[in-house]
């Protein structure tokens, strides 16, 4: 199969478009869509988008609320505003493929199928969290369900990542390896280093940039010589694309043609997901580096969720009182691991000293 290399090795792409007039072309693309628009999607699949999406959301919300009764302590990074990205990409790789990211990771252990429970349980530094409750909110894992975490140290998860995806062609299997990292992990040279050797061995790695405008309270155009992040493979000659991350369906045609392209042994390719977060860096910011009404423009034209519940109503196959079932459904699991990660017991003292090294 082939994939565009389109704008690898093509001329310089021009200035970027200020962030309202990207923001006003994601608008363009706006639900009122008729219906057979799904093309390549199935309603089925869309209500599974809307429902992974919707836990997401749900669970972020909550996570806030705990955080602002004080049982979450530490950082605490939503992805409130991005769920598409992560559920769409999801919905493109199989059994056995990898994901690994940075600290803004709830999303991901959530769309790998991880237990809500156990995450939330987890960033209330319980006992029945899934590091025990020793890791908090960055610092989760889990081999069965294809997550390497959760990682605090910006970029940290591309070299990692790409570690994954060279043992995955040592072994000679047909893995690959989704590795996320934000607009402003972009600048960081262990990144560059990683394309180098991705492509000097064309291993399975999809670079999935989550350019979300912001890395803490500094938008991309300050901080970015250039910003078509798409882009940034070129001297290494691996070819990316800007992909509508609020739109789930965007972003899982252009997973399927990626993760199809590194499977065929072609090598890495970029996705450049172009998000948005609704709320601050973490929980303790205040965002006052923007203005509520950019992002109160944005939750109200392009929310991912609100696109795809217009869609499916408007399609007939699902009707409001099936997605408040769903809504419903997602709320007792939220509800159930919120109460779970405040009834959950500390761990025990002497946990301090367990999984710190391995003895013998
Ligand atoms: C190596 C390193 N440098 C700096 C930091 C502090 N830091 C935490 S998040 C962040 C911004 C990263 O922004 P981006 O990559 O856009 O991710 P986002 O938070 O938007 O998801 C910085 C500088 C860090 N954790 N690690
Ligand atoms: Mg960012």
């Amino acid at each position: 199969m082939t994939v565009s290399n389109d704008g690898v090795g093509g001329g310089v792409s021009g200035a970027r478009p200020s962030f309202a007039s990207e923001a006003a072309n994601l608008a363009a693309h706006q639900p009122d869509d008729p219906v057979p628009d799904i093309a390549g999607f199935t309603p089925e699949e869309e209500r599974h988008a809307y429902r992974e999406m919707l836990l997401i959301r749900r669970f972020e919300e909550k996570a806030g609320q705990l955080y602002g009764m004080g049982f979450i302590g530490g950082f605490c990074h939503l992805y409130i505003g991005q769920e598409a990205v992560v559920v769409g990409m999801q919905m493109a790789i199989g059994e056995g493929d990898q994901v690994i990211t940075g600290y803004r990771d709830h999303g991901h252990m959530l769309a790998c199928g991880m237990d809500p429970k156990g995450v939330m349980a987890e960033l209330t530094g319980r006992r029945g969290g899934l590091s025990r409750g020793k890791g908090g909110s960055m610092h989760m894992f889990s081999v069965e369900e294809g997550f390497y975490g959760g990682h605090g140290i910006v970029g940290a998860s591309v070299p990692l990542g790409t570690g994954l995806a060279f043992a995955n062609r040592y072994k000679g299997n047909d893995r690959v390896c989704l590795t996320y990292f934000g607009d402003g992990a972009a600048n960081q040279g262990q990144v560059y280093e990683s394309f180098n050797m991705a492509k000097l061995w064309k291993l399975p790695v999809l670079y999935i940039i989550e350019n979300n405008q912001y890395g803490m309270g500094t938008r991309i155009d300050r901080a970015s010589s250039t910003t078509d992040l798409s882009q940034r493979g070129r001297s290494f000659d691996i070819p990316g694309e800007q992909v509508d991350g609020m739109d789930v369906r965007a972003v899982k045609a252009a997973g399927d043609k990626a993760v199809q392209w590194a499977r065929d042994g072609n090598g890495p390719y970029i996705l450049e997901m172009l998000t948005y977060r609704y709320r601050g860096h973490s929980m303790s910011d205040p965002a006052k580096y923007r203005s509520k009404e950019e992002v109160q423009k944005i939750r109200q034209e392009n929310d991912p969720i609100e696109r795809v519940r217009i869609r499916l109503v408007a399609s007939g196959h699902f009707s409001e009182e099936a997605l408040k079932d769903i809504d419903k459904e997602v709320r007792a699991i939220v509800n159930e691991a919120a109460e779970f990660s405040q009834s959950d017991p500390e761990p025990d003292p002497s946990e301090l000293t367990t999984d710190v090294l391995i003895e013998n």
